[in-house]
């Protein structure tokens, strides 16, 4: 026991010199095998727990593309600064985490003399997380621009290593910074100046969080129809808003950004997307009082139970319009591209830290003779998770460093939309691809992986929300439609020379070449589907949704992995996680084509076979 403590508490903060403390485990790990049975029955029934270093100094990938990409002078501050939040996630916010995880909120609707109060009580753990947000700065510092078109890169990268260890906490802060971006392209106008300044606020005593209400009852998709809150307009020109918010995630929040019908002087809302317009509000007044509001009850949820998701009930709360009549989902579309992009970060963090503990258990665990490490199969698996985990992150990066050109008034035309094809595309696919990761890596823990106190499961539960989150899988591959048709096409166009320009550059290098050649054929093959499509009237692109997405969503990463594997110092990783990317199925709208999956006939097969009949 004494040495499993040890060991323990070495490995927590065990950078450098790690290789030697792996090698003496190794040895003990083999020697423990040799003990009389008696003691061994006892002594190895501990089976060693998983640890990860600091999350900066052990991400070889992040640290390869920041030094490939940054400034010189930027690099050097933000190594620093990413070197010491990363001994401070070690050190300090994992372990807040754990107590978030330990202590979920509370609701008390009534005191104890039966006032109704409608109390949703935090853990000072979560509460310092808000701190702690502030300090670091995780979302003024994509608005301070200090690093012009890096600084919102800058911020993406710290939540990326604070997401997997922040509690619950990476949730509200997407909503913060997508409310920040709202108020920001809205100009900033004097009244949401206070409201800005502390979305954007270093200061834990000014810095507030902002919630995203925008599904109700009949709907979290279908915002247009599922929407009956109605604003009604008050003499002094604010609004007062009726209605039920069926999914507030956290709760707890400062303000909230919300739609709502605007209602006539008869009473009657117009209907559709176009009824929707958005409103400012802060959920309490300065004396703590809820702003008209009534919560319902908290949500039982799966995971994702650190943070206070409630119902709430708005009973005439005041309000401000902050877009212009009807031009709601307009409006929040800002936020929603920016949450969308959180939800892209949280699920390259969560692969990163599961595959993390993975790589770290099988250097310790002994199974048949021999550490797992050493098992050919088991690294087999966790390298495939790797592959997963680094085309999910060059894509981020990609993502945010075209954000962080929009946002300095540097992005071409072509950036921008790019931008806007990359974001659902992005969100749709690193969703699926961190719940497949997350099951995957807890299979590698054995039995292990399922007990409640390894905090394994409760990696996997937040994950699986990221699939939900932000958007379905299916309506995220509407938006990709979306942003073709608004574009007529022009999106695509770009898509394909980005993608060029970068096979390009990796035909340079003799190993990439099979890769190369496979997402040529890929590109090949997407043509011809788009031109197919074009010219086939009884073609669904609604029924092609999905796996085109999928096909943009591979074929890009792919591209990514081989720009990335052909820099001068590239790794033999570098060059194994392209060509393995790449000997997968790029293009599956190609085969779904061909197969008949979108034409005439497809959605009635596809009827059959779940209902059954001809
Ligand atoms: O889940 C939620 C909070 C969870 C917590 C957040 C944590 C996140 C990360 C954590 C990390 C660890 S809140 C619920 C989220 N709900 C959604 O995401 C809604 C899903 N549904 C959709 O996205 C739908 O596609 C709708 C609501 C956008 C469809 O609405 P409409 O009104 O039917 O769509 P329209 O008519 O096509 O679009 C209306 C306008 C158009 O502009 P105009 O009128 O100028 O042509 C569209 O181009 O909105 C524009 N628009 C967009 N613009 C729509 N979507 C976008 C977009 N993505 N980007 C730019």
């Amino acid at each position: 026991w004494d040495r499993c403590q040890t060991l323990s508490i070495k490995g927590i903060n065990t950078t450098a010199g790690q290789e030697q403390q792996v090698s003496t485990q190794e040895k003990q790990g083999l020697e423990d095998l040799e003990m009389p049975p008696a003691r061994r029955q006892t002594e190895t029934l501990f089976q060693e727990q998983p640890e990860t270093g600091n999350p900066y100094l052990e991400d070889t990938l992040l640290q390869s593309y920041l030094k490939t990409h940054l400034p010189p002078k930027v690099l050097e501050e933000v190594h620093q600064d990413l070197e010491r939040f990363g001994n401070r996630l070690l050190t300090k916010i994992q372990p807040l985490a754990w107590e978030c995880e330990l202590n979920p909120p509370v609701f008390r609707q009534y005191d104890a003399w039966g006032q109704r109060v409608d109390r949703i009580d935090t853990c000072s753990a979560w509460r310092r997380m808000k701190e702690i947000s502030a300090e670091e700065g995780l979302i003024a510092e994509a608005y301070e621009r200090r690093y012009s078109n890096w600084s919102r890169l800058f911020q993406a990268v710290k939540l990326y290593l604070f997401s997997s260890s922040s509690g619950g906490f990476s949730c509200p802060l997407a909503m913060t910074d997508g409310a920040a971006k709202v108020i920001e392209s809205l100009g900033i106008p004097g009244s949401l100046k206070n409201a800005f300044d502390r979305l954007t606020s270093r200061d834990p005593k000014k810095f507030w969080t902002s919630g995203q209400w925008m599904t109700e009852r009949r709907g979290g998709s279908d915002v247009a129809n599922g929407t009956e809150t109605v604003a009604r307009r008050q003499p002094d020109g604010s609004y007062r808003l009726y209605g039920f918010k069926w999914f507030t995630s956290a709760a707890d929040s400062d303000m909230a950004l919300t739609l709502a019908r605007i209602a006539d002087a008869e009473g009657q809302c117009p209907q559709g997307s176009r009824g929707l317009s958005l409103f400012f509000l802060r959920v309490r007044d300065e004396e703590g009082k809820l702003n008209n509001i009534q919560v319902q009850r908290l949500k039982d949820k799966l995971g994702t139970r650190q943070m206070a998701t409630a119902e709430l009930w708005l009973q005439g709360a005041r309000a401000e319009l902050i877009s212009a009549e009807g031009r709601g989902v307009a409006s929040i579309s800002s936020m929603l591209n920016i949450t969308r992009i959180h939800n892209v970060i949280g699920a390259v963090s969560s692969m990163r830290r599961m595959i993390s503990l993975s790589r770290d258990y099988a250097r310790k665990r002994v199974a048949f003779g021999k550490l797992l490490k050493d098992h050919p199969l088991h690294m087999q698996t966790i390298a495939r998770m790797e592959v997963q985990v680094r085309g999910a992150f060059l894509l981020l990066m990609d993502i945010v460093r075209l954000l962080g050109l929009a946002e300095t008034s540097l992005a071409s035309e072509q950036d921008l939309l790019l931008l806007r094809l990359l974001v659902p595309v992005a969100k749709l696919y690193t969703g699926k691809q961190a719940s497949a990761v997350a099951v995957e890596a807890m299979e590698s823990f054995g039995g292990q992986g399922y007990m409640e106190d390894t905090g394994l499961p409760v990696i996997l539960r937040d994950t699986l929300v990221l699939s939900i989150w932000e958007g379905t899988t299916n309506i995220l591959s509407l938006d990709v439609l979306r942003s073709l048709a608004k574009s007529q096409g022009q999106v695509m166009s770009v898509f394909l020379s980005a993608v060029q320009k970068k096979l390009a550059l990796a035909s340079g290098t003799a190993e990439l070449a099979p890769a190369v050649q496979r997402a040529q054929e890929a590109v090949g093959s997407l043509g011809q589907f788009l031109e197919k499509a074009g010219a086939e009237p009884t073609m669904g692109m609604e029924l092609a949704a999905r796996d085109l997405s999928y096909s943009l969503a591979r074929i890009y990463t792919g591209a990514l992995l081989m720009e990335h594997a052909a820099r001068p110092d590239a790794s033999p990783a570098d060059i194994s996680a392209a060509l393995r990317w790449c000997s997968q199925e790029l293009c599956p709208v190609a085969a779904g084509s061909v197969s008949g999956s979108y034409g005439a006939g497809a959605a009635r097969q596809d009827s059959a076979l779940v209902y059954g009949g001809s």
